[in-house]
């Protein structure tokens, strides 16, 4: 009896022993907080289809299977929102901050918060205009004025010296976006006087405030032959203000547009957008490497360009759009 009982017991110790040995190579990284990187991201909102393939990148670099917590807030497009989260993240101790501004301006105070808890913040899309430029590790985006200068090119190559009426659809103001391609028609504007500014007005981003806006102008008579909308939704909106009010995109207004998303690309392939100027939300896999870098402490790019291309429906074609990520 004694022998049994011995036995029983030498083969329970080689089972626990056998469980706590096998323990750390089952266990998943995903089931140990400590094992993840914890990032923070503040997302200006859901405005617009370039924003929800920048978001969804986001998502599919810095997923759990890859080793991070994404931890993701969507602002609404308001800043005070963005400093909320910002602060927010601070708080819950995450390892990175990760910022899709909303304007340039007004970051200094909660970034040089972030800087004393010691967590470093990345900033992807627009850009910020800090006085200290240590306060952000980095920055990942696009070149908005040279964008608006790809458009200026377009115009000035088919619609020469004019006379043309613009109506010009502006992004959210004070966003890198919205100010670079706005500067490349106002250069242009001054340097071509048959180009008038028929009207200039924000949609914010937006299909449902770019349809507004055109509605509105149309229905007081304001004429004009050519639309410089700063992103596709506003372009959207446009499209069906201008359908609904008779008027044939492509032929009676030519439609100048920036991003390049699928969509957009089929209305540039049917020619109601005339030339689409490319802007790149897939920043996730460059995040995910910078934050790599960051963690073995190697010195960091500090500014990062995507690139960039245009399409215009002369040299458009099918396959393109098939594709397209986004
Ligand atoms: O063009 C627009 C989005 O900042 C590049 O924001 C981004 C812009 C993009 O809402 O569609």
């Amino acid at each position: 009896m004694k022998y049994v009982r011995a036995m029983c017991l030498m083969l329970l110790c080689l089972l626990l022993g056998a469980c706590s040995a096998s323990s750390p190579n089952q266990q998943h990284p995903a089931d140990d907080a400590d094992d993840f990187i914890v990032v923070g991201f503040s997302q200006v909102g859901a405005e617009s289809d370039w924003r929800n393939a920048h978001t969804q990148s986001m998502q599919e670099a810095l997923s759990e299977q890859n080793g991070f917590r994404l931890i993701l807030d969507d602002a609404q497009q308001k800043q005070e929102r963005q400093i909320t989260a910002i602060r927010n993240f601070i708080q819950q101790e995450v390892d990175v901050i990760v910022l899709a501004p909303t304007t340039e301006t007004g970051w200094d105070t909660v970034l040089a918060e972030a800087r004393s808890a010691g967590i470093p913040v990345i900033v992807v899309d627009r850009m910020i205009e800090v006085s200290d430029q240590s306060l952000y590790a980095c920055w990942v985006g696009s070149d908005f004025l040279r964008e608006g200068h790809a458009a200026i090119a377009w115009m000035e190559q088919h619609l020469g010296d004019g006379p043309v009426q613009i109506l010009h659809l502006q992004g959210s103001i004070g966003s890198s976006a919205q100010l670079g391609r706005t500067q490349a028609l106002d250069e242009a504007l001054g340097q071509h006087p048959a180009w008038q500014l028929a009207a200039r007005d924000c949609g914010e981003f937006t299909e449902a405030k770019g349809q507004e806006l055109v509605e509105n102008l149309l229905a007081q008579g304001t004429a004009f032959n050519v639309i410089y909308s700063e992103n596709d939704n506003m372009t959207y909106g446009a499209i069906n203000a201008l359908k609904a009010h008779g008027l044939t995109p492509g032929k009676d207004v030519t439609i100048l547009s920036f991003d390049a998303s699928r969509t957009a690309l089929a209305l540039t392939l049917r020619g109601e957008i005339s030339i689409d100027v490319e802007c790149n939300p897939l920043h996730g896999p460059l995040v995910r490497t910078l934050i790599e870098s960051l963690r073995q402490e190697r010195t960091l790019v500090k500014q990062t360009f995507v690139e960039e291309t245009s399409f215009d429906t002369a040299t458009l074609t099918q396959e393109v759009i098939d594709g397209r990520a986004y």
